[in-house]
Parts: C-alpha cells; structure tokens; sequence
C-alpha cells in the first residue's frame, strides 16, 4: 500500500504548497507505489529554511550533552524499528534485505558515534606568551544547513550528515534523493519521535531539478552537503562558491581491486563478487574494475566468471536474492548503453550483458551480472562510472603497472589489493591514490568512526563520518579565545623599551 508522505517544516508536517505529487515505486515491481510524496517547489523551500533559521539560536545555545542525548534516543528508535526500516529501504531502493538492513545499521552506528561526540568536540587550550592570559579554540555550528543525499543509501547516508550536523548545534533541511523518499521520511520520523525541537530538522521532498539548486543556493543558507554525481557535484560547488557557502560534495568512483599472483585467489573473487555486484554495483565504492597481476589473469577471469554465474537475481526482500534490480528506468539505460560501449571497444564480455525480460522481471529494471575482460586502461568502461552490475578485469604486469592503471582514474574514493607479501600491501598502501585503501578485503564496507571521502573527482570540501578530519570539520568551525586577566594592555609580539 502507498503511503502518503509530508513535507516537514518548522515542526509541522504538511503537503507541498501547490500540491503536486510525486511517487515513489519499488524497482523490483513498478506497479508496487511505496509512497506518493510532495512535489516541493521553491516556496516550500523557503520555509524550511527560514524555520530552521528560526530555530538555530536555541539549538546552538542547548549543551551539546542534551542534544547528544536525543540522538542517542534517535539510535534507540532507530535499533527498535531497524527490521521494519530495513525491509522499507529494500521494497523503495532495491537492495537485498541483508543490505537494506546494513543500510539503516550504518544509520545506528553513526547516531550513537555522534550521540557520544556531545561530551566530547573537544579543541584546545594551549598557553600564551603573555602573563596573566589564557588562550583556547573550541568548536562552533556554522548555521543552517542544507543536505543533499542519493538514493543508494536512503538511511545511512543521510545518517551521516543529520547526526553530526546536529550533534554540532547546526539546524538542517534535509532533501533526500525523490526516488527513496519514504525510507527518508521514516529516519526523520524516528529522529522526531526521539524529542528534537521544531525547526531543528526540516524534511523537503522534491526533485534535484526543481528544488535541488534552489535549496543549496538560498542566501540563507550557510553550508552544503552534498552526495551524488560527480558532474551535481562540480556544479553546485561553482554556484555555492560564488555566493561564499561551505560545500563539501562525495561524488563518483571507479574504484579498483589489485589482485596479485601471492593473494589468495580464492578471497580475492568472493571480494570481486561482493565488491562489484553488492548492491547490483549502485555504490559509489563499488569495485567497478579488478586489475589482476599477469600470471593469474586467466584462472582468475574464469573463477570469478563462473562464481557470478551462480548469483540469482531478484526481488531483494526474497531470502534466494543476491542481486537486486536498478533504481529506475535511467539507469537501466545508461547501463545497458555502457554494456554496448564496452563490446564496440572491443572489451571481452565474458558473462551477462543483458536485461532480464522473463515474467518475474519485466515489472522491474534487472541487468544480468556482467563481466568484461581484456579491457585496456584507456576504455570509457574502464574510466567512466557506470553504477551498476557491469566489472572490468584489467591486466597488470606488475605491482607497478596495477598501481598505474588504479591512479590513472580521475576518481579516488576507494581501492584494494589482495596480497600476502607484507612489502607489495606497504608499498600499496603507501602509493594508492584513492582517499581509502584496504588490504585484503574489497573496495566497500568503510566503517562509520573514520573519515570517508575520496580524491580527485571523488571529493570535494570535508569528508564524511567519524574520526579526525571526519565530518565535525564539515559542520563546525573553529573559534579562537583570547582572555586577558592582567588588567593591563599586554602587547603580543610588541618588545617594549
Ligand atoms: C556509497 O556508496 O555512497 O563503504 C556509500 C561502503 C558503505 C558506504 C557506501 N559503508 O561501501
């Protein structure tokens, strides 16, 4: 049944100024509609965004402690409903059920990490060069923020933005992606549920095109965060730039596995298969290319073929499932265009390549797990991010050689090498140009207590998540307090005579 979804501005939930509506279907079955959810326009916008302006003073000025205690309450909600949250995330995005339930996982973990940070967003107390002075820089909100997020994740990439934006005494409108909007709104409810004031989190649904830029570009906006294409990603950061914002922008991938003659081969193609056709390949971490060291390039390119051979495909809410559908009709498109290229470029297609058009499928957008071999660095499949169940198997000569064609990518948001030769895992480790390196494990399944972000295309601004250099330094900024208790004037850097 389809649930019938509300903005949330100011406290209140309430449809969209004019009224239009948009739906939401499951890709699994279109004829399935999760929600119908407003067609927000600018003037819906507007008041989000001066609501949470309304509400930043007292946010600011409540302990964090206190606001660290409802978002702890906002990860006990989000525990008690993450069966049902999982399943909702499955039916609107298309992930298998195991996933959808890691999705609103990730959701917890980064609320209790955040919830803990409220007795922490510790800066510095550090002494002067002047008697009777006292010096120290601590942690303050920037504003009133506006959040951006795809639908890959429909609750835990949100997650990572709502937590530490509040923990950080920020107010937020929130515009998650309009194809996952109902999982968007069950988050927000829970966060609700959990005692946040009004106006604190404000929920605006919509498309990219008619809200998307209006909102990160509002002159009573103070900063963005934003996930989604790296091409979303460049252009409102120009924008922003140009009126004085905070962006921070995760973008696209085309991460990399390195599997050399010593790894262990077999380790390495359950970490291709999880890597590459996790979440039908619609993650920006997604293992999109496995270079593979010469001497093992054949028996590797057939076990893996024969592995992804076994995957079933389906609707993710059935236990069978390995691999789900794609998010809509467009990206069915642009993936079975990429599976064209790649055999036009002259790439090898070893399994898969096409649609799935029996009874069980048509309802919904299925591509077959695909492989491709012999593909050259210099191929548009092995360059452009396709997002979606389509892998590229490279050649390398050497460590050097993998090490080349994995930074020869203008992305560099994650990468891998299977190896058991400590010197190859250091010196990869060392070399790799991509914001996230793992050893001996594929290219996704980044933990929330470190930074996540990427280099080149990848990122833009500050990273995601926990950790130093985590996202608090995207929603704080640093403030400097001098404190001059000598009841005289004290000159720094002045040599009196
Ligand atoms: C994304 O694909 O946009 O590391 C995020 C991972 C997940 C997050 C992916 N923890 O694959």
């Amino acid at each position: 049944m389809a649930e019938e979804i509300k903005n949330l501005i100011g406290g209140r939930w309430q449809a969209a100024a004019e009224g239009k509506t948009l739906k939401s279907v499951n890709p699994a079955d279109t004829d399935d509609v999760v929600g119908v959810v407003p067609a927000s326009t600018g003037a819906d916008v507007d008041r989000a965004v001066d609501a949470a302006r309304k509400a930043f003073n007292a946010w600011r000025l409540t302990p964090p402690p206190k606001r660290g205690e409802i978002i702890f309450r906002a990860a006990e909600h989000l525990l008690k409903n993450k069966d049902s949250l999982g399943e909702l995330v499955t039916r609107e995005m298309g992930k298998i059920l195991k996933e959808g339930l890691g999705d609103v996982q990730e959701a917890i973990d980064m609320a209790y990490y955040m919830a803990g940070e409220g007795r922490r967003l510790s800066g510095e107390t550090v002494p002067s060069e002047l008697a009777d002075k006292d010096c120290k820089s601590f942690r303050v909100p920037i504003g009133v923020f506006a959040l951006i997020t795809p639908w890959n994740f429909p609750t835990a990439i949100p997650a990572w933005k709502i937590f530490p934006a509040l923990i950080s005494g920020n107010t937020v409108v929130f515009k998650p992606s309009s194809y996952t909007p109902v999982s968007a709104t069950r988050l927000v409810e829970l966060i609700v549920e959990a005692g946040i004031p009004a106006g604190v989190i404000n929920l605006v649904h919509g498309t990219g095109t008619e809200i998307g830029e209006y909102l990160a570009t509002h002159p009573a906006i103070d900063g963005v965060s934003f996930t989604g294409s790296s091409v979303v990603g460049e252009k409102l950061s120009k924008m922003c730039g140009t009126i004085d914002k905070e962006i921070s922008c995760e973008m696209g991938g085309k991460n990399a596995i390195i599997v050399m003659e010593d790894g262990n081969l077999e380790l390495a193609v359950e970490g291709a298969l999880w890597g590459g056709f996790g979440t039908t390949g619609q993650r920006c971490t997604a293992a999109s290319r496995v270079v593979v060291h010469e001497p093992v390039y054949d028996g590797f390119v057939k076990t893996f073929a024969a592995e992804a051979e076994k995957l079933t495909l389906g609707d993710g809410l059935n236990e069978k499932t390995d691999v789900g559908p794609l998010i809509n009709e467009a990206q069915l498109k642009k993936v079975l265009d990429y599976i064209e290229i790649g055999k036009k470029e002259g790439a090898r297609l070893v399994i898969g390549g096409k649609r799935l058009t029996a009874d069980k499928y048509k309802k919904g957008f299925f591509v077959e797990p695909t492989i491709f071999a012999d593909v050259t660095p210099d191929m548009r499949i092995a360059r452009e991010e396709i997002f979606g169940p389509v892998v590229s198997v490279l050649k390398a000569g050497d460590l050097k050689d993998a090490i080349e064609i994995v930074n020869s990518s203008e992305y560099g948001l994650s990468s891998a090498i299977y190896t058991q030769d400590v010197n190859s895992s250091a010196v990869a480790e060392r070399d790799l140009d991509t914001g996230i390196v793992y050893i001996n494990a594929p290219t996704i399944g980044a933990e929330i207590q470190l930074p996540f972000g990427g280099t080149k295309k990848s990122g833009l601004g500050h990273k995601e998540a926990g950790g130093r250099g985590g996202a608090l330094d995207m929603f704080t900024k640093w403030k400097v307090i001098y404190r001059d208790f000598s009841n005289m004037l004290q000159k720094a850097q002045i040599t009196e005579e």
